[in-house]
Order: structure tokens, then sequence, then C-alpha cells
């Protein structure tokens, strides 16, 4: 009995967040966010560290790399709560599931995607030794 309540209850959970996709991409409103992997100076940074979005709206997040050295924006746990549209660098555009993204110095990419699940997720750059130096952050979605 207990285990139908909470069947039933996922359901409806889901099919409100499946609604509320498809009334977020009804309307065309995008909230762009920029955040940089590194910077000139070559520190293993995140600029900005911290990343706040509400859940059921939509992002377009530019991710660029003024650094001298490659990148990742690694967020596998934020990425699974969210429903990802796009993901465009240079003349390549990429759908479906996304965990990761490489940068290499001076490249740009642009990640579409609504955040669904509220929660705060870690990111980090999975370069060997970059986290540890510092190149981490955290990403909260929160409740509508
Ligand atoms: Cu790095």
């Amino acid at each position: 009995m207990k285990e139908k309540i909470v069947g039933l209850l996922f359901t409806v959970l889901l099919s409100c967040c499946l609604m509320n996709v498809s009334d977020t991409l009804a309307a065309t409103e995008t909230t762009d966010v920029t955040v940089s992997l590194g910077n000139e100076g070559g520190e293993l940074v995140f600029v900005p560290n911290h990343l706040e979005f509400v859940a059921g709206k939509k992002y377009k997040i530019k991710l660029d790399n003024p650094s001298p050295t490659k990148h990742y924006f690694t967020s596998k746990d934020f990425a699974d709560a969210s429903w990802t549209q796009k993901v465009e660098a240079a003349k390549v555009e990429v759908k479906g599931a996304i965990h990761e993204l490489e940068l290499k110095p001076s490249a740009e990419a642009e990640w579409v995607l609504v955040p669904m699940k509220p929660g705060t997720y870690e990111l980090h750059c999975s370069i060997p030794g970059h986290a540890e130096a510092g190149m981490v952050g955290d990403i909260v979605i929160l409740s509508e």
C-alpha cells in the first residue's frame, strides 16, 4: 500500500516536471549566465564559483576559457538534475545528456538547459590536480 502511494506521488511529480519543461519552452525567455574556466593569470578557479538557478526556468550558460590551459566544467549531478536542450560550440550543436564539457584555451560554449531538481551540486575541473588546487564550485538549484 505504501509503495503504491509513493509510486503515485512520483508519477504526479514527474508529470509536473514534464509540464514545466513544455511551459518553459513555450516561453522563449532565457537567462544568460557567464562562467569562466580559469583566468588570464592561469589561476585554477571558476569565475564565479557559485551559481544559482531557479528550477523550471531556462538558462543559457555561456562558458569561456580565458586561461592558457584546457579545463573541464564537470558537474554530473547538476547535469542529471537538469534537462539539457542543447550545447553549442563553434559550429557544432550537441543534443542529449551532457555531464562534462571540455574547453581548450580561448574556447567558448553555450549550454542551454532547464534546471529541474532543487539541491546543491558540486562543480569541479576533472584535470588531475586542478580541483585540489581550488578549481571547484557549487551550483544551487532553488525551488520555484
Ligand atoms: Cu582545470
